[in-house]
C-alpha cells in the first residue's frame, strides 16, 4: 500500500479527554487544517484499552466530563467505564471532529525537522506546524520486573489488556498489585474463580465509596435547567479542591481521613490478623486514595488469600514467595498500573537538533506549565509533567491547558509568529518553584514509594497545589516568554 504525506498545519496525537478536548475547541475557535492521529480504531484513550470488569471512574462523573458538553444522563455517582467510553464518542461525533481523526495510525516518531514537524506513524507521515500531544500517561501497561516472568505457562494478562475470551470460572488466578486497577476488578471477578491469590506489596488505604444511582428527577432537572447541574458540578468541584489542602498541607485533616479509613477497614474485616495484613504503614494521601464499598468484603472471602510475602520469582506454573513457598496457578492477571514517569513518549519526541524528550528531561520530567519544553518549538504536551491529580478531576487539568494552547495560538497568528519556543530560563523557574512546594508533602514525606514519583524520588507527575491556580497560571500565552520567529 502506498504510505501516505500529508500536512497539515496541526497534528494532535491520541483521542483520550486530552486529544478529543484538544480537538473540539480547535474547531469552535475556527481552526479546521487539523489532524488527530489514533493509534486504535476508535476514540476513547485510557477509556477505552480499560474495559476490566467492575471498571468505573473515582471521581464523580459530573466533575469528570468536560465544561463544553455537560451530560445530564450519568447513571450513578461514578459512572462505569462503558458510559464514559459512550460519552467520548458522543462528544466526538456531536461536535464534529471525527472526520479529523485518522484511526489505525500509531505515532513512531516525530522529529522538529526545517521549521516543522515531521512525524512517522505505522501508516504514512505527516509534516504539521505545531504537534499537540494528547497522549496520556495511562496509555502504556508497565509490567513488573519479576524473574522468570516470560516464562509461565498459563494464561496472563494485564488490567488494561482484559482478555474477554478468557472465562475465569473454575481457575486458580494469581492478581498481584492492590492499586485503583486492582481493587475494582478484584470485587468483580472473586465470585466467579475457583480460588484468587492476592499478591500486597503495599496495603493501600481504602475509603467508603460514596456512590448512588441518579434519579430520573435528578436527570429531568439537569436537563432541563442546566444551571442547577452547573452548581452541582461547581459543588463537587469545591469539595474536592478543599482535599488538595489536607493531602499537601494539614496533616491535621489527613489523619481526620486516615480514621475514617481505619473504621472502614475495621468495620469490614473482623479477622484482626488479615486486618493487620491489610493495615497502610504510610501517610494516607502519600499514594492515590483509593475508594470501595466491596473490596474487603470480596477479599475475606474463603476462595480469596491475601499474600504479603514479597514475590520471589515467577515458574511455569506459578509464583514463587521469598519466604520460599510455591503458589501454584492457572491464570496470572498483572494489576500492576502504567508507565507514568518513563512515557513512551520521551523516546519518539525529537526537538532541535534532535534530542529526544528524554535526554531533555535527564535531570526529571520538566515543562513551562506543564506544557511547553524548551527545545522543543511548537510543540505543547497535554497532561505533561507535573498536570497530574490525586484528588479531583483531570479534566479541569486538560480544559487549562487546552485553553493556554488556543491562546498560544490566536497569540501566534496575531502577531505573526511562525514558531515560539519557551525560554529555558522560564521553564526552569516555574519547574523550581513546583519542586519546591513538593516539598514537605504527603507525597515526598508520606512514607511511600508511588508511581508519582520518579527513579530518583522527585515527584513530576503531580500538580502540588490548587487547580484554579493552574487554570489562573494558564489563561493567558505570554510571547514574551517565549523565544519566537516571525513568519
Ligand atoms: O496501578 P497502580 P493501577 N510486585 O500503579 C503493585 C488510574 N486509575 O492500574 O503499591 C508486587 O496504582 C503496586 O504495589 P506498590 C489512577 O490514576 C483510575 O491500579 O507499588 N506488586 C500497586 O499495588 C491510578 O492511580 C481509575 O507496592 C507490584 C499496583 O501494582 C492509576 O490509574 C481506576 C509490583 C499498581 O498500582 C494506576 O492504577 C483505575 C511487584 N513487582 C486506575 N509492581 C479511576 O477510577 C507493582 N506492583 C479514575
Amino acid at each position: 500500500m502506498a504510505q501516505e504525506t500529508s500536512h497539515h498545519r496541526i497534528v494532535v496525537v491520541g483521542t483520550g479527554f486530552a486529544g478529543i478536548g484538544m480537538a473540539v475547541r480547535l474547531k469552535q475557535a475556527g481552526y479546521d487544517d487539523f489532524v488527530v492521529l489514533e493509534r486504535a480504531d476508535d476514540v476513547g484513550g485510557t477509556w477505552r484499552d480499560n474495559t476490566y470488569p467492575g471498571c468505573r471512574c473515582d471521581v464523580p462523573s459530573h466533575l469528570y466530563s468536560f465544561s463544553f458538553a455537560p451530560n445530564p444522563d450519568w447513571s450513578s455517582t461514578f459512572s462505569p467505564q462503558p458510559e464514559i467510553e459512550d460519552y467520548l464518542r458522543n462528544v466526538t461525533d456531536r461536535f464534529g471532529v471525527r472526520r479529523h481523526i485518522r484511526f489505525g495510525r500509531a505515532v513512531e516518531e516525530a522529529r522538529w525537522e526545517d521549521g516543522q514537524w515531521r512525524i512517522r506513524t505505522s501508516q504514512g507521515e505527516f509534516t504539521a506546524e505545531l504537534l499537540l500531544s494528547g497522549m496520556g500517561p495511562l496509555a502504556e501497561p508497565s509490567y513488573p520486573e519479576l524473574q522468570g516472568i516470560e516464562s509461565f505457562e498459563g494464561e496472563v494478562f494485564h488490567s488494561a489488556e482484559w482478555n474477554h475470551d478468557l472465562d475465569l470460572s473454575g481457575r486458580t488466578v494469581a492478581v498481584i498489585g492492590t492499586g485503583a486497577s486492582a481493587i475494582q476488578f478484584v470485587p468483580a471477578i472473586q465470585p466467579e474463580v475457583e480460588e484468587l491469590r492476592l499478591f500486597q506489596r503495599t496495603a493501600p488505604w481504602v475509603m467508603p465509596r460514596p456512590d448512588r444511582s441518579i434519579t430520573e428527577v435528578e436527570k429531568a432537572v439537569f436537563r432541563r435547567f442546566p444551571l442547577v447541574q452547573k452548581a452541582f458540578r461547581a459543588g463537587i468541584y469545591w469539595g474536592r479542591e478543599s482535599m488538595v489542602l489536607g493531602f499537601a498541607k494539614m496533616p491535621a485533616i489527613m489523619k481526620l481521613a486516615q480514621k475514617v479509613a481505619g473504621k472502614h477497614l475495621e468495620r469490614q474485616v473482623r479477622d484482626p490478623l488479615l486486618r493487620a495484613r491489610l493495615t497502610p504503614d504510610f501517610t494516607l494521601g502519600c499514594k492515590r486514595v483509593l475508594i470501595s464499598d466491596d473490596y474487603y468484603p470480596a477479599i475475606v472471602q474463603p476462595n480469596v488469600d491475601v499474600i504479603t510475602d514479597r514475590i520471589a520469582e515467577v515458574t511455569p506454573s506459578g509464583i514463587v514467595t521469598e519466604d520460599g513457598v510455591k503458589h501454584d496457578v492457572d491464570t496470572i492477571i498483572y494489576g500492576t498500573g502504567f508507565r507514568v514517569t518513563d512515557l513512551p513518549v520521551m523516546d519518539m519526541v525529537h526537538g532541535r537538533d534532535g534530542v529526544s524528550l528524554r535526554e531533555a528531561w535527564s535531570d526529571g520530567m520538566a515543562a513551562h506549565l506543564g506544557t511547553a519544553i524548551a527545545g522543543f518549538p511548537n510543540f505543547f504536551m497535554l497532561i505533561g509533567p507535573n498536570t497530574g491529580l490525586g484528588h479531583s478531576s483531570m479534566v479541569f487539568m486538560i480544559e487549562s491547558q487546552i485553553a493556554y494552547i488556543l491562546d498560544a495560538l490566536k497569540t501566534m497568528d496575531a502577531e505573526g509568529l511562525r514558531q515560539v519556543e519557551v525560554r529555558p530560563e522560564v521553564q526552569r523557574a516555574f519547574v523550581d518553584g513546583v519542586r519546591s512546594s513538593m516539598r514537605n508533602t504527603v507525597w515526598t514525606r508520606g512514607g511511600c514509594t508511588s508511581w508519582y514519583l520518579d527513579s530518583e524520588g522527585r515527584n513530576t507527575t503531580l500538580w502540588p497545589s490548587f487547580t484554579f491556580r493552574f487554570r489562573r497560571l494558564t489563561r493567558r500565552f505570554d510571547s514574551a516568554e517565549y523565544q519566537t520567529l516571525a513568519m
